[in-house]
């Protein structure tokens, strides 16, 4: 039965490939709390792991907040060039399409200087899956490690030659 071959050949490349997976999330800035003053938004995001293709959500009574992106180095000195664009919709989305550090301040009054602001780092698909991964201890001898990719070598030939039985 051509059907059910196409389904196992179908289950083996899920296999193969499943660790390279992991769903999105939406991050709401400050969970419950919400973006606002006197919060510490530096303590939240280090118990998040952030990846590409997850969003964050900054939830304030507008007109009260906004949400500017800005450099390193403008987040730092709570600076906000001319030209940046200012979210003000008080459920503001940011979908986090690359990897790397991102830095998002509050624009109104001294609300940045008094901590408004959150920097995050933005894990690729891969480096996040790898991070969910338990650690291990102690760290695997060179053995175990080609062993693993062995393993990891045959599941693939294995999902190669499912496939080419099929097609
Ligand atoms: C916020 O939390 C970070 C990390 O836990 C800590 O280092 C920092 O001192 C805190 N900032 C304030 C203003 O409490
Ligand atoms: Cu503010």
């Amino acid at each position: 039965m051509a059907s059910s071959k196409l389904v196992l050949a179908m289950a083996a490349l899920a296999v193969a490939f499943l660790p390279a997976f992991t769903a999105a999330t939406e991050h709401w800035v400050g969970d419950n709390t919400g973006w606002t003053l006197g919060f510490n938004y530096s303590a939240w995001a280090e118990t998040k792991q952030f990846k590409v293709g997850d969003t964050l959500v900054f939830k304030y009574n507008e007109p009260s907040h906004t949400v500017v992106e800005v450099s390193g180095a403008d987040f730092a000195a709570c600076n906000i060039p001319g030209s940046s664009k200012v979210l003000t919709t008080g459920n503001d989305q940011v979908t986090l399409d690359k990897a790397g550090r991102r830095w998002f301040i509050c624009g109104v009054g001294a609300h940045c200087k008094n901590g408004m602001k959150v920097k995050i780092t933005v894990l690729t698909a891969e480096e996040a899956a790898a991070a969910a991964a338990p650690a291990p201890s102690p760290p695997p001898s060179p053995a175990v490690k080609v062993q693993a990719g062995l393993v990891q070598a045959v599941l693939a030939v294995t999902a190669v030659i499912a496939a080419a039985l099929v097609f």
